[in-house]
């Protein structure tokens, strides 16, 4: 077999094993089925209102995407998301963190505010609430909440796990998104197949297990979006996370 048909071979094998991969996350989670209509026009109307959190956790439903490794999904899980939205957009003290990459400092391409259990400053009370009944559910403090705007469609994350400390085996991140739904996106760790995971605006979404250990995930850039909130509840974050 020549060099040309032996890369040829290799490629098809490796697109056959990402299929397979890619058809048991689909399997296990059901997350390659397009969002049905009624229900994205459902979530809009939880958009509007005074701002709450359902405690009762109702919606709640968890995906084993390994057998080491979940997601807990709470579709429409804060009311009033839209309030909260214009809230925390006027109140926090956005920044422009830069980044190292292949050498140069570039910008982050979204806006970032960090708060620390630590330094005492109050949280507006609805996340503070979020924090004290999500860490009493999960069985962590979590002790730092980053907050995250993409201002468009070019703000972005690429394929990332959380940098909390590693001597933590199983970190728990409840994130919460506000605003414009994004694509969420979870594939194991250094590359293969990638999967939708649902996650629109009022919705909960907690990662546990060893999920980020051994799985990552990205918000893409897109053609066109509107503004994104993502509130991000850790335990253990590694401070060199927020360092640069
Ligand atoms: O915005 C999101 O939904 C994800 C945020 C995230 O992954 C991060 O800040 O580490």
């Amino acid at each position: 077999m020549d060099a040309g048909a032996r890369r040829h071979r290799g490629n098809a094998g490796r697109a056959r094993g990402e299929r397979a991969d890619r058809a048991e996350i689909a399997l296990r989670t059901g997350w390659d089925q397009p969002i049905p209509r009624a229900m994205l026009t459902q979530r809009h109307l939880f958009g509007g209102g005074a701002p709450a959190i359902d405690r009762a956790f109702g919606s709640l439903q968890r995906v084993q995407v390994d057998p080491e490794s979940w997601l807990d999904h709470a579709p429409g899980w804060v009311q009033g998301a839209d309030a909260l939205f214009a809230e925390l957009h006027a109140s926090r003290a956005w920044q422009q963190r830069t980044r190292w990459m292949h050498g140069k400092q570039v910008l982050e391409p979204r806006l970032t505010a960090p708060w620390f259990l630590e330094s005492g400053e109050p949280l507006p009370p609805l996340v503070e609430e979020m924090r004290v009944v999500l860490g009493e559910r999960y069985g962590v403090v979590f002790d730092s909440v980053g907050f995250n705007l993409y201002r468009d469609g070019r703000d972005s994350v690429a394929w990332h796990g959380d940098r909390i400390r590693p001597e933590i085996e199983e970190p728990v991140v409840a994130l919460v998104a506000l605003g414009e739904p994004r694509r969420f996106l979870l594939r194991r760790k250094g590359g293969g197949p990638s999967v939708r995971v649902p996650f629109a605006g009022g919705d909960l979404l907690v990662t546990g297990g060893r999920t980020q250990r051994t799985w990552e995930h990205a918000v893409p850039k897109v053609a066109r979006a509107g503004p994104r909130i993502s509130i991000a509840f850790r335990h253990g974050l590694d401070p060199a996370a927020y360092g640069e």
